[in-house]
């Protein structure tokens, strides 16, 4: 193992309840629309990747009326970028911890020489807010390859940003048999197996239930996890 590829949401820490979820809502009442996220309504909406998309969905299936208004494109990039300035907010009054283990993971993986990247379908600024608000100033710099957010066209499930990130990790010398993803949903999953990746699954609040067969490993939490038993679990997979 020569890279590990993290997920952000759900892997990193906890972001959707109390972090996404609540600054969706935040931009509802500031753009003056009447729409409330619960936390049930959320878990249904995670099916779709992507806050803007996310949007797009609810209002399909909930608020058919307002994909017919002319300023539609509009209202959906001002309610997300002021969603975007609710949750780098949040991230940054510090909100949101980072799950149990992920901390000794990325030192621990620092220390070995292993090269970091991240592969998501948020938003940029979200990652760089997360990663300095948990992780500290500098720790946008140990990650080698940062893929968020519309830099490819299809998010997660496609294999776009894995393999948009395994491109440049190639031109470090890094093959994508050398390295390893992990995950907590199927939806990422799913992106990471189809760009050909061992991944490792850690299910959060939203995810546990959901179907990740083809992981090397499901774990609860990455707590305690190991740089050697991560290649214990891919090469287990592999025999
Ligand atoms: C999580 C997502 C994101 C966030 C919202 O993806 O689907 O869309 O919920 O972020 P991952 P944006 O687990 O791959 O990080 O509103 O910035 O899209
Ligand atoms: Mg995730």
């Amino acid at each position: 193992m020569k890279a590990i590829i993290f997920d952000v949401d759900g892997t990193l820490a906890e972001t959707e309840r109390d972090g996404h979820r609540v600054a969706f809502n935040l931009a509802f009442a500031e753009v003056g629309l009447d729409w409330d996220w619960d936390v049930d309504l959320y878990g249904e909406l995670l099916a779709v990747t992507g806050g803007k998309e996310r949007i797009r969905y609810y209002v399909e299936r909930y608020r058919p009326e307002v994909a017919q208004r002319l300023d539609f494109d509009a209202l959906v990039k001002t309610l997300h970028e002021t969603k975007t300035r609710h949750y780098v907010r949040l991230v940054a009054d510090g909100a949101l911890p980072l799950r149990p283990g992920v901390r000794a993971l990325i030192d621990a993986a620092r220390a070995a020489g292993l090269t970091l990247a991240i592969a998501t379908t948020t938003t940029p600024e979200n990652v760089t807010a997360l990663l300095r608000a948990a992780l500290g100033p500098e720790a946008e710099s140990w990650f080698a390859v940062i893929g968020a957010g519309d830099i490819v066209p299809k998010k997660k499930p496609a294999p776009d940003i894995y393999l948009w990130v395994l491109e440049r990790l190639a031109s470090l010398g890094i093959p994508a048999a050398d390295c390893v993803a992990i995950e907590d949903s199927a939806n990422g999953l799913k992106s990471a197996l189809a760009a050909g990746l061992a991944t490792l699954v850690t299910p959060g609040i939203y995810t546990a239930g959901e179907d990740f067969s083809g992981a090397c490993a499901v774990l609860p939490s990455l707590d305690g996890l190991t740089l050697n038993s991560i290649e214990t679990y891919v090469s287990d997979q592999k025999v």
